[in-house]
């Protein structure tokens, strides 16, 4: 979602400002927008679309002066066009927004009472006019600033700049991340580590409700109350190198392909490959006391949650609820006392998914998260921090941060298990022995790779395709379709195999091509018999098992994909790779924008 930088610099800043959009345009946006301030006057440049446009405009109308702002916009409030791109700015103020200010109507509407004109369609603009009030008014920026925060509710993260005070910046954050970069002479705000990577590696994470002033000379930062504070300042080892793409075409294909060393990297935080057992981090409560679980996420991480819920009840015997977080916390969630709530996020900053941990937290649950980024706000506010070792992930789709989360997950699942008693030493040496055989099945389904390229053109050209899974892969079959609708625009659902004789089999036609995830392994015969109910009516299957499943059942598929022979606990990770490269090599073939697809944002920062 929309990305901020702000810089206090010694040299000029507009390059280094867009140069700090360009890391962030993986989360995606529709518009973009500079302001530095020069000799008492906010020099302000906006573009609808792609960073070119803003480039070519600066090239245009040169933004000079060592203090700006820049943003990368996602539109919540209004369409992704130049007047509505951030920086907003009055005669005195300019500042970027990530976030929704929910109660900008009444705002609004008492800000033009008072006689401003509004120019955008944004819920961000009222905050540019009811600093500018009170700067207008006589208050100094500090005090404007913490007039209008308790004014403002939402979720926010802003970085604002004064056209009187060429030396300053101030930032909020309640909601949406935002950083404090400490350079040589140099300071920065940024809407993550990645953002100042080649400016800065020592970053200062702000708490909920702080506000930051920030000048030449050094750094202040208060609470939500006023008070001035110290916030750690960690080195975030973060690299500009890892936003690279390396030989790859796009960052998707590199994150796919990155998927055994990573998946490698995050077992060896959980497994102890030596004595054959799981190894969790340190835990301040008692898990054998866990008798419900509750699990939220959004997106791909609700599949990989989905996934989890059939192995805690497989393994350790303990129910699960899982709920998607947009909806969780608004149907008023009957908690079971004693529960644990366990949240599932690339990001660690999901709107959604963080507001419904929160309430989970008040109710009293225990906190468990699985993250990709550990110094983020779920991760700050969990009990137990459960980190996936992806490394950052830049293609909108997730492909690997979806694999490591399922790696943690099992290594949770089998851990609860054993404290619960339901698992013996053997069996988790078992298990433990299976993990250790995933990175390698996955680059075994890597090597398909090719074969998949292959065969993109028979769906490419489809309206609608449906996916079939059972069991443990039937999120694997909705995670297909999502992977397919997200980068080819291609309408896809997924389906549990045995529901599609209960509606979607009246969809079936030539046109409509059936991707069937079927591993050997106990729910084979009865995938493959709904298969058989789909190829009666004419359908067209793309059949993805091991070589077993496909001697057995593979006659008469449109095509088939060979996947490495696993056991049925990995077989989740494994079939992830080929509905990955399947999406992948569609979306190549349609020539679609595979890094950034339209309307999608990552870290999904807004509610
Ligand atoms: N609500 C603001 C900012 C949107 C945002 O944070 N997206 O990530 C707008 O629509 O401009």
């Amino acid at each position: 979602m929309c990305g901020i930088i702000g810089i206090i610099g010694k040299d000029q800043v507009a390059d280094r400002l867009v140069d700090g959009l360009r890391r962030m345009e993986y989360r995606g946006y529709d518009s973009a927008g500079v302001c530095t301030v020069k000799d008492g006057a906010l020099v302000r440049r906006r573009a609808e679309g792609k960073l070119a446009n803003l480039v070519k405009e600066l090239a245009a109308h040169p933004a000079p002066g060592t203090v700006g702002i820049a943003h990368t916009r996602w539109a919540t409030h209004g369409a992704p066009t130049t007047s509505n791109a951030h920086p907003h700015a009055t005669g005195e103020v300019a500042l970027v927004h990530n976030g929704i200010i929910e109660n900008f109507r009444p705002l609004r509407e008492a800000l033009i009472a008072r006689g401003r004109r509004f120019e955008s369609e944004t819920d961000t603009e009222v905050v540019a006019h009811l600093i500018s009030e009170q700067v207008e008014a006589g208050k100094s920026p500090q005090e404007a600033v913490e007039a209008v925060l308790p004014q403002l509710r939402g979720a926010f993260a802003l970085a604002i700049a004064f056209r009187q005070h060429p030396d300053l910046l101030i930032g909020a954050r309640l909601g949406s991340p935002l950083v404090v970069g400490y350079g040589e002479g140099e300071t920065y705000l940024g809407s993550d580590a990645l953002a100042l990577a080649p400016l800065t590696q020592r970053i200062a994470y702000l708490e909920e409700g702080d506000w930051v002033v920030i000048t030449r000379d050094g750094v202040r930062i208060f609470d939500r109350e006023n008070k001035e504070v110290e916030r750690d300042v960690t080195t975030s080892g973060v690299t500009a190198a890892a936003v690279e793409k390396g030989p790859y075409r796009h960052f998707m294909q590199k994150e796919i392909f990155e998927q055994p060393t990573v998946v490698a990297q995050t077992l060896s935080s959980y497994i102890r490959p030596l004595e054959q057992t799981v190894a969790l981090p340190q835990m301040d409560f008692d898990l054998d006391g866990i008798d419900r679980i509750t699990i939220v996420a959004c997106g791909t991480s609700f599949y990989a949650g989905m996934v989890a819920k059939y192995w805690f009840e497989t393994f350790a015997r303990v129910p699960v609820d899982i709920d998607v977080a947009s909806e969780f916390r608004y149907r008023d969630p009957v908690l079971q006392p004693g529960g644990l709530a366990l949240f599932i996020s690339q990001s660690g900053e999901t709107a959604d998914t963080l507001a419904a941990l929160r309430h989970c937290k008040a109710q009293g649950q225990t906190i468990a998260v699985v993250v990709n980024v550990p110094t983020s706000s779920m991760a700050r506010e969990a009990d137990l921090l459960l980190p996936t070792h992806a490394g950052p992930e830049i293609g909108v789709a997730s492909t690997k941060a979806f694999t490591c989360q399922l790696a943690v997950l099992a290594a949770l699942a089998a851990h609860l298990a054993l404290r619960k008693g339901k698992l013996s030493a053997a069996e988790e040496r078992e298990i433990v022995r299976h993990l250790i055989e995933a990175p390698a099945a996955l680059n075994a389904a890597l090597a398909h790779d090719e074969e998949i390229a292959a065969m993109a053109h028979l769906v490419a050209p489809a309206r609608d395709v449906l996916y079939l899974g059972r069991g443990p892969d039937y999120p694997l079959a909705l995670e297909g379709a999502l992977k397919l609708k997200e980068i080819s625009y291609i309408h896809a659902e997924g389906y549990a195999s045995g529901e599609m004789k209960h509606g979607p089999i009246a969809l079936i036609d030539e046109a409509v091509p059936v991707i069937v995830l079927a591993p050997s392994g106990p729910l084979f015969e009865k995938t493959v018999s709904n298969m058989q109910e789909v190829m009666a009516r004419g359908g067209k299957i793309v059949l993805i098992s091991d070589a077993e499943g496909l001697a057995e059942a593979g006659e008469g598929s449109m095509a088939t994909i060979e996947m490495p022979r696993v056991h049925p606990l990995i077989a989740p990770l494994v079939y992830a790779v080929p509905v990955q490269l399947l999406a992948y090599h569609v979306a190549v073939a349609k020539g679609t924008d595979v890094d950034q697809p339209r309307n999608l944002a990552k870290s999904v920062t807004v509610e």
